[in-house]
């Protein structure tokens, strides 16, 4: 794809990441939109954000549950971006203004005390985490009327919108592959997985994460915060309610959602 237009859809992706505005797919009007465009997408978008003061702070991983992976016809997970802008602290508030579509997940991230690259092993992506969290994670799609591709959602940086972590524990003691997880969303809906349904095991999640991004010659930094993807399906939100997750040996996160 062109660089220029590279640009000039990754400026239409972060204007309406940042106002609301709702966007037409990309992949409906741009044929040539492939994997390696929509990534150059997601980055420039992100510079974008960069440009303006936010700071990397980590990556996320999503579509990591086979029945995601399903639903959208893909046999592969994908990854996007997290800045600072998107942190939201444990007990806070969102506030539902300038948002599209947006969903919660219940998530389980890892902090990272050494620097990854290349291609590990899952035992060697968990010897560079530092502490495991709880998380929820705000998903935004920001297409009108939730319609989009794949591509759409690479370039559209995975619908990342905020993430929540709860206290942090060290790995060593967890049955990681096991962790029974737990998510309410205003009393009124209830879900419920293991964190066996992260891509199998949230490690080899990450030690995923780390390959696909070894294939454009980056890695992982000391201090990043990774969403290793989510243990059941997304569910809506709405003013009002109070999003909490619970996972066994991790404890609990919460926050409300404002109008
Ligand atoms: O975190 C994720 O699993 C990304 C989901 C992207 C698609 C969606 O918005 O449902
Ligand atoms: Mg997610």
């Amino acid at each position: 794809m062109d660089p220029y237009l590279v640009e000039a859809l990754a400026a239409q992706v972060d204007r309406a990441a940042l106002s609301g505005e709702t966007l037409t797919m990309l992949s409906a009007e741009h044929g040539e939109l492939d994997l390696h465009s929509a990534y150059s997408i997601q980055r420039a978008s992100i510079a974008r954000r960069l440009g303006r003061g936010e700071k990397l702070c980590g990556m996320k991983m999503g579509l990591t549950s086979l029945a995601k992976m399903q639903q959208m016809g893909v046999h592969d997970p994908i990854y996007g971006h997290l800045t600072d802008a998107m942190i939201l602290e444990p007990g806070g508030a969102l506030s539902l203004s300038g948002l599209v579509h947006p969903r919660v997940e219940p998530e389980i991230a890892f902090t990272l005390k050494a620097d990854l690259k290349g291609t590990p092993s899952p035992d060697e992506a968990m010897a560079a985490v530092g502490s495991v969290h709880c998380a929820i994670e705000v998903i935004d799609s920001r297409y009108t009327d939730f319609k989009f591709t794949l591509l759409d959602v690479i370039a559209d940086n995975t619908s990342a919108c905020r993430y929540i972590m709860g206290e942090g524990y060290a790995p060593d003691d967890l049955e990681l592959g096991n962790l029974a997880m737990k998510m309410d969303v205003g009393g009124r809906e209830q879900r419920s997985g293991t964190s066996a349904a992260i891509l199998e095991h949230p490690a080899l999640s990450l030690a995923r994460l780390v390959a696909m991004l070894s294939r454009c010659d980056e890695g992982l930094k000391a201090g990043q915060t990774i969403l290793a993807g989510a243990a059941t399906a997304a569910v809506h939100i709405a003013a009002g309610d109070r999003v909490e997750v619970e996972v066994a040996g991790l404890g609990s996160v919460s926050f409300s959602v404002e109008s």
